[in-house]
């Protein structure tokens, strides 16, 4: 009823302008257009919405203008001010009515043809806001009921609404998430029972946020857990766990002896941390485990090409690699990763080595030998005693002097984790015993100065050039020096501890 009075009314200015204005020829015929941009997005409740209205005359000379637009008065509340109103449209409103109650806006305008510009013009924008309660996903329809939507001009007093046309109506989705919720804090323990007021909460600043988590060096190996607890911007806590193996001490392969039976080789291996099963290879082929205990193995290579000296690789239970070597000419071997930590591919002369027995009456010998490219010391003249200490001194040439402790065992001694440094090249005439910024300089002359490096001091892995790979080997050791040659006589100190047993996690709450 009450549209049919504002009907009226605006046909009365309409008649109004039609008398009042001078008579032009007016030739449109084509449907006027209201839209609602945007037509669609996705909010959250208690977000806010702002929807534009706009008009297309389409060459009409519109004189008056009223609609009526319907929101979803359960999902969305038209705030104050319900619309602001656009200067320059060529419109005048006098009647805007909003009700949050009946999920309406009324609008109603008089234009004045001369000024309502062509295209789309916004009339104004309607605020509102998502409101709860609502299910995930639920649409909020806003529309302009096509009937309640009244243009005229002079000439054509109801002009029509394409009601087929785009942007007649909005669709916004409304997500059930309330507002933003944030992970706030965060605290974790070994052990669930740890949860107590007295553990205390961390920041949860970054996602996702990394924790440093080290395990206490007397924690015995095995399986473990890392319990998280989250804490939201709510007040709500949740708890989160992942688990985590927690491996020994590296396994190391410490002494080695051959046997043959008939075409078979048989490795009498001695070592630390072997586990209570594992593997073993020689280069590329699987040996058969005989026997296996945590501190030896006993392993057969059937058909065992002609050879002295056999690398060897155990894997124990948790994946753990040892490597060493089975020689029948060498008693002591150092691995076959001796230089830049890589596997050689020569053997290394005149290499510097002093022998020390570290027990009461050891002697101190000094003997020049060759660093095959296994590892094993070849020209070794000194015997070692079976189950006595000794400390070890290597200086190859270009390289500091290192030191090592080990035990002499039964046919080759395994020294694990064995590098020397390598990097000593200037002074030119022998090094100084320290690797340095003055080795570095002699290492950049050398490798600015042309292609072929044949014979030069910095191609540490004679590989023919001096180029980064000789940086990266000589970096691993930048700023050491030569260690003190060692002195007989014991106790022998006793070897460097294991390493402790880290690990990262990541707690994230989405996970
Ligand atoms: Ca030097
Ligand atoms: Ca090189």
């Amino acid at each position: 009823m009450i549209n049919k009075i504002w009907f009226v009314i605006l046909m009365c200015f309409a008649i109004i302008f039609f008398l009042v204005v001078p008579q032009k020829t007016v030739l449109a015929v084509d449907s006027v257009s209201l839209l609602l941009v945007p037509s669609s997005r996705t909010i959250r409740v208690n977000d806010m919405l702002d929807v534009d209205i706009k008009f297309n005359a389409s060459r009409n000379s519109v004189l008056g203008l009223s609609f009526e637009v319907n929101f979803d008065k359960t999902k969305l509340n038209l705030l104050e001010p319900a619309f602001n109103s656009r200067s320059n449209t060529g419109f005048t409103a006098f009647r805007l009515v909003p009700s949050n109650t009946n999920g309406f806006f009324q609008y109603f305008a008089i234009g004045d043809p001369a000024n309502v510009a062509a295209g789309d013009v916004t009339l104004g924008t309607l605020h509102f806001k998502a409101i709860a309660p609502t299910d995930a996903g639920a649409t909020a329809d806003v529309t302009f009921p096509v009937d309640k939507i009244i243009a005229g001009s002079a000439d054509n007093p109801l002009l029509q609404i394409d009601p087929n046309q785009n942007n007649l109506k909005g669709a916004f989705t409304i997500t059930s998430i309330p507002g933003q919720v944030s992970t706030d804090q965060f605290r974790w323990a070994f052990d669930r029972s740890a949860f107590t007021d007295a553990l205390p909460w961390q920041d949860y600043t970054e996602e996702s946020k990394i924790q440093n988590i080290i395990f206490p060096a007397d924690m015995p190996a095995g399986q473990k857990q890392i319990w998280v607890e989250f804490q939201d911007s709510t007040g709500k806590i949740s708890r989160h766990n992942a688990p985590i193996k927690l491996l020994g001490s590296e396994p190391a392969i410490t002494g080695c002896s051959l046997n043959f039976e008939g075409s078979n080789v048989i490795f009498d291996i001695r070592g630390t941390n072997l586990g209570s099963r594992g593997t073993g290879k020689s280069n590329e082929t699987n040996l058969q485990v005989r026997e296996w205990s945590n501190t030896s193995a006993k392993l057969t290579f059937p058909n065992a090409p002609v050879g002295q000296s056999f690398p060897i690789s155990l894997t124990n239970g948790d994946g753990q690699i040892a490597d060493g070597l089975c020689a029948g000419s060498s008693s002591v071997s150092l691995g076959a990763k001796v230089f830049c930590r890589a596997p050689a591919q020569h053997d290394t002369d005149a290499v510097e080595m002093i022998l020390a027995g570290g027990f009461e009456g050891g002697k101190k010998v000094k003997e020049t030998v060759r660093i095959d490219r296994n590892g094993a010391i070849q020209n070794l003249t000194q015997k070692l005693e079976e189950g006595k200490k000794y400390k070890i001194s290597l200086k190859a040439p270009k390289s500091l002097r290192k030191v090592a402790e080990f035990t002499a065992s039964s046919g080759t001694t395994n020294i694990p984790n064995f590098t020397l440094p390598v990097g000593d090249i200037f002074p030119v005439d022998g090094g100084d015993g320290k690797i340095n910024n003055f080795d570095k300089s002699e290492l950049n002359r050398q490798w600015i100065s042309g292609q072929s490096s044949a014979g030069r001091s910095g191609d540490f892995n004679l590989d023919g050039r001096v180029n980064s790979i000789d940086w990266a080997c000589m970096r691993q050791d930048f700023g050491k020096n030569d260690d003190e040659e060692p002195a007989p006589g014991g106790p022998a100190a006793s070897p460097s501890s294991s390493p402790v047993a880290t690990s990262s996690a990541s707690p994230s709450p989405g996970t």
